[in-house]
């Protein structure tokens, strides 16, 4: 078996992003098939615990306090509501139950126990436990990898070079740190993006560049279409064509063999034939349920009768 690389050029990116796409997907699944069931996605849940009030300004998001959108603010939830929704989730054949934080950083005392209570009953439900609660100290990282964390999501969502023009309140060097602390503390890395913010194909040749140099790869790389919010600067974005989003998986793909490529936010707004190409460019999971954090995604018995059209099934609990 080919060694994983970490040296990957943007030159090399854009040659692999810009392959006639016959090319570019029979590389894809040449990789895929190496290290993955073509015939199994993992289904993840996810859950918003604290929603809305971000003091973040990210401009494709309907959670930060800048921008009026519909979202509903809410406390943290209770460890209790936390885990019925993780036991609805696994009823419904998710192995993965990611909880997400409209915080810019992780809180202090209580609230940080309440989250370390609620890993540590994911984790005794037989799922995977995945947070996203924004920045983290070292001594954060570590309590969350002792509670059992398997693993943290922290975006680097576009380049570096684009980053300005849709984050203004936190750095990508900011977003490199908190990577680095939880690397660190041993915990799993799920590290990706979003397209459709307005970036360029530069763009996302260098944000895949940003996660392919890293070493190790994160172990999950999420891959978002933007969902445009009302009331986010972003509501009024062009839609990308589909066909960037299937090129994005593909190279994450070829990039980044081992690692689980999620195909993310956005199905809502791709039919069938769109979301099956996705699959075929070597995504092997998917969020079910109705909801993701705040915007809504196919309900379970949609995704249930999709996937068994194409004869793929979810991965069991192991
Ligand atoms: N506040 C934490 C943070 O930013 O890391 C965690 C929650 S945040 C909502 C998690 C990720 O969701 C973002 O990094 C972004 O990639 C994605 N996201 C947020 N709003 C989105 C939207 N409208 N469309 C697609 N992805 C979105
Ligand atoms: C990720 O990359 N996508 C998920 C998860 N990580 C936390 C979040 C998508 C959020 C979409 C907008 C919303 O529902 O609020
Ligand atoms: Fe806050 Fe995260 Fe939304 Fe940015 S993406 S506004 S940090 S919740």
């Amino acid at each position: 078996m080919e060694a994983l690389r970490y040296d990957w050029t943007v030159e090399e990116i854009a040659q692999i992003y810009e392959l006639p796409l016959p090319e570019l997907i029979f590389r894809a699944q040449s990789v895929h098939r190496r290290y993955h069931k073509p015939s199994e996605v993992q289904a993840c849940m996810l859950l918003s615990i604290k929603t809305g009030r971000c003091p973040e300004d990210c401009a494709y998001c309907p959670q930060s306090a800048h921008y009026k959108t519909a979202v509903q603010p809410a406390p943290l939830l209770d460890v209790q509501q936390i885990l019925d929704a993780a036991r609805s989730a696994r009823s419904a054949g998710a192995t993965r139950f990611c909880m997400g934080a409209a915080w810019r950083s992780a809180p202090l005392g209580a609230e940080f126990e309440r989250v370390l209570e609620a890993v540590r009953g994911v984790r005794e439900l037989g799922l995977e436990a995945c947070c996203t609660l924004g920045m983290l100290t070292d001594e954060q990282a570590q309590k969350l990898a002792e509670a059992g964390l398997t693993a943290y999501n922290h975006n680097l969502d576009t380049s570096p070079e684009f980053y300005g023009e849709i984050i203004s309140t936190r750095t990508y060097q900011d977003r490199l740190d908190t990577l680095d602390r939880v690397r660190k503390a041993g915990i799993s890395v799920c590290c990706g993006g979003i397209i459709g913010l307005g970036e360029s194909r530069n763009d996302r040749y260098s944000l895949l560049h940003q996660l392919a140099i890293q070493q190790p790869h994160p172990e999950s790389v999420p891959i978002n279409l933007l969902v445009r919010v009302e009331g986010t600067p972003l509501a009024k974005q062009e839609p990308v064509d589909v066909f960037e989003l299937v090129r994005m998986i593909a190279t994450a793909r070829i990039l980044m063999p081992k690692s689980m490529v999620r195909l993310s936010a956005g199905r809502l707004t791709m039919s069938e034939e769109a979301q099956a190409l996705c699959i075929l460019a070597g995504a092997n999971s998917i969020f079910i349920g109705e909801k993701l954090l705040t915007t809504p995604n196919p309900s379970a018995q949609e995704d249930i009768r999709f996937f068994d059209k194409l004869g793929i099934s979810f991965r069991a609990i192991t």
